[in-house]
């Protein structure tokens, strides 16, 4: 019995909010000394996958069928010969295998390929990528760590909110969104709900999810946040 069965956790036809006191922990094949936290998956609606990947030193994921993006929480990782740390993240079309170096956490997202020619692997790290203000809004900076090429059919943003600074709208749109918090927290409205937030949640928003977002608290408030892209609906 935990918390007399209360969590802030919410699965809704259009939203799902998942804290970590309701994670399950699972291995499948291809996972030495890893487990993974499935947050969102095709069985909810999403045309994704996201998951954390929770390693050992030494621990190891296979690559998958389907291109893999990968943002470092935790730790070490090798991935693509490179050598990955917390705040550094890799697009890997093919061989998205990880080795984990040191105990590590690591942010995947996972997507069918929706086009012909799949873009080459890259890695990057965050704080390399020049901030840009959301319409215009100092207090709100997106890095986008997906380059601004057509090939690639999804983004992976980083948006860091400063304390007090929120979304300029409540945004209805196509794309769907995995969101993973990684600093500070605030509200979140998903539909026509407000939920408290807080590093380390997850949030997946189905396409016309209304969304809106407000920073909470004395230090910014930041996320990683997944979308589709570049592709029209049909
Ligand atoms: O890119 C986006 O749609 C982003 N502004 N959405 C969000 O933060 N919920
Ligand atoms: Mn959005």
């Amino acid at each position: 019995m935990h918390h007399l069965g209360h969590t802030r956790s919410r699965h809704t036809a259009n939203h799902l909010l998942h804290t970590p006191d309701a994670f399950v922990r699972a291995p499948w094949p291809g996972m030495t000394k890893a487990t993974a936290v499935v947050h969102t998956a095709p069985v909810t609606g999403a045309k994704f996958t996201q998951y954390t990947a929770e390693f050992s030193q030494g621990g190891e994921l296979a690559a998958g069928p389907h291109q893999r993006f990968v943002y470092v929480l935790e730790g070490q990782v090798q991935a693509a010969g490179q050598t990955l740390a917390a705040g550094d993240y890799a697009y890997l079309p093919s061989d998205g295998a990880l080795l984990a170096l040191t105990a590590a956490r690591v942010a995947v997202i996972e997507k069918p390929y929706q086009g012909v020619a799949m873009p080459g692997g890259l890695t990057g790290r965050e704080s390399d990528i020049a901030p840009q203000p959301l319409m215009g809004d100092p207090d709100l900076e997106v890095r986008s760590l997906i380059p601004a090429d057509p090939a690639f059919d999804f983004a992976v943003n980083t948006m860091t909110f400063a304390p007090g600074a929120t979304l300029p709208m409540v945004e209805i749109h196509v794309m769907e969104h995995g969101l993973l918090f990684l600093a500070g927290g605030g509200i979140y409205r998903l539909g026509d709900d407000w939920y408290p937030v807080t590093a380390g949640d997850f949030i997946y928003m189905a396409p016309y999810c209304p969304q809106w977002f407000g920073a909470l608290g004395k230090s910014p408030a930041k996320y990683l946040i997944y979308k589709d892209w570049n592709r029209p609906p049909l």
